[in-house]
């Protein structure tokens, strides 16, 4: 069983070969049973909006961070700007819903599959398999949950549910290294 550190080094240690191994990376995030004394420190709640807290760039390969969502927090609808992403809860529940990429001009998006993530459960999303938003339909318990992205990315879009229609938006940080930074987290992603 490895701990946080661990994993946070075999990620960095994964991510030393060319090619991604999907699967390899699913395993190694399930293999890791959530402890909260070991993250707790990067996972930093917002009252207004989820939080994105960095906690290692991997050689700059790749962004892992902690997402902090208070009761009822939710993602836009968004694309992934052609990167891999893999999700592990670390406390709580988060539900994903996936969309297909827009047809046509307003026209509402199309559902493709919805499906709620309980702790230590692994989701993983690309561009081909479409768009997706995440939120934490608790009433009363927050969620965390752990972030890989490869490549990094700081923008991305946000699309319309009822629309279609695709905003651009910045993704920013609200701590690094467990450290909050002086601006407001990410507005829209
Ligand atoms: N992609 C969103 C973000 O980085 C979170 S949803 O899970 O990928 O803010
Ligand atoms: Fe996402």
């Amino acid at each position: 069983m490895v701990s946080f550190v661990q994993l946070v080094v075999k990620i960095r240690e994964i991510f030393e070969q060319k090619l991604i191994d999907i699967d390899e990376v699913m395993r190694l995030l399930a293999s890791y049973n959530s402890n909260m004394r070991e993250w707790r420190r990067f996972a930093i709640f917002d009252h207004n909006k989820y939080t994105r807290n960095l906690v290692d760039v991997g050689n700059g390969r790749y962004n892992l961070m902690i997402l902090c969502w208070g009761p009822g927090m939710a993602s836009s609808v968004h694309d992934h700007t052609e990167a891999h992403c893999f999700v592990k809860i670390l406390d709580g529940e988060l539900t994903e819903t996936k969309f297909g990429w827009p047809r046509k001009r307003h026209v509402p998006l199309d559902v493709s599959e919805n499906k709620t993530y309980k702790k230590n459960m692994v989701s993983y999303m690309n561009d081909d398999l479409g768009l997706h938003r995440m939120e934490n339909l608790s009433h009363s318990n927050g969620a965390v949950s752990l972030h890989l992205y490869i490549p990094p990315y700081d923008t991305c879009n946000a699309f319309d549910e009822r629309t279609g229609k695709k905003t651009k938006c910045t993704v920013t940080f609200y701590s690094k290294y467990g450290r909050k930074i002086d601006h407001r987290g990410n507005k829209n992603g």
